[in-house]
């Protein structure tokens, strides 16, 4: 609790800036069409986020593998999915394959978020909704897919 308050008067102090914690890049890429499946999650952010005041998350998205390959399509269903999944009540969606942070620190550009071994074919979303070191919540998502 005593790290919260000593974090909120950091923020309050650091409201000038407005960058905001955006993503620069991700491994897999986004949309990415991968023959092996990841064994973990790259996010790059323009600015470092809080760890601990962060959600991360990889869910595997239902879809038919007709569909794998329709990217307009695929982003409407993970829209929906993540909006669920970083919704603050309800049920969260089933079908996590993440298997929690790599990364350590505190405070993070680049966050690695491990996967459950051997993902099987199919698509991923991968969400996040990150409080940056200015104070400001960002969140997002995008989808890779992986196909033999
Ligand atoms: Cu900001």
């Amino acid at each position: 609790m005593r790290a919260f308050w000593m974090l909120a008067a950091t923020l309050a102090l650091a409201g000038v800036a407005h960058a905001h914690a955006y993503l620069v890049s991700s491994s897999p890429a986004e949309n990415a069409l991968l023959r092996r499946p990841p064994g973990e999650v790259r996010l790059s952010f323009t600015e470092a986020v809080e760890l601990r005041f962060s959600h991360f998350a990889v869910y595997a998205l239902e879809v038919p593998n007709e569909r794998w390959r329709d990217v307009r399509w695929l982003q409407e269903q993970a829209k929906a999915l993540a909006e669920k999944a970083l919704s603050a009540g309800g049920v969260k969606p089933a079908g996590r394959v993440d298997a929690g942070l790599k990364t350590q620190a505190r405070t993070a550009e680049n966050v690695l978020i491990a996967l459950k071994p051997d993902l099987g074919p199919g698509a991923y979303v991968v969400l996040w909704r990150v409080l940056s070191v200015d104070s400001h919540t960002t969140q997002g998502f995008f989808v890779f897919v992986v196909e033999p």
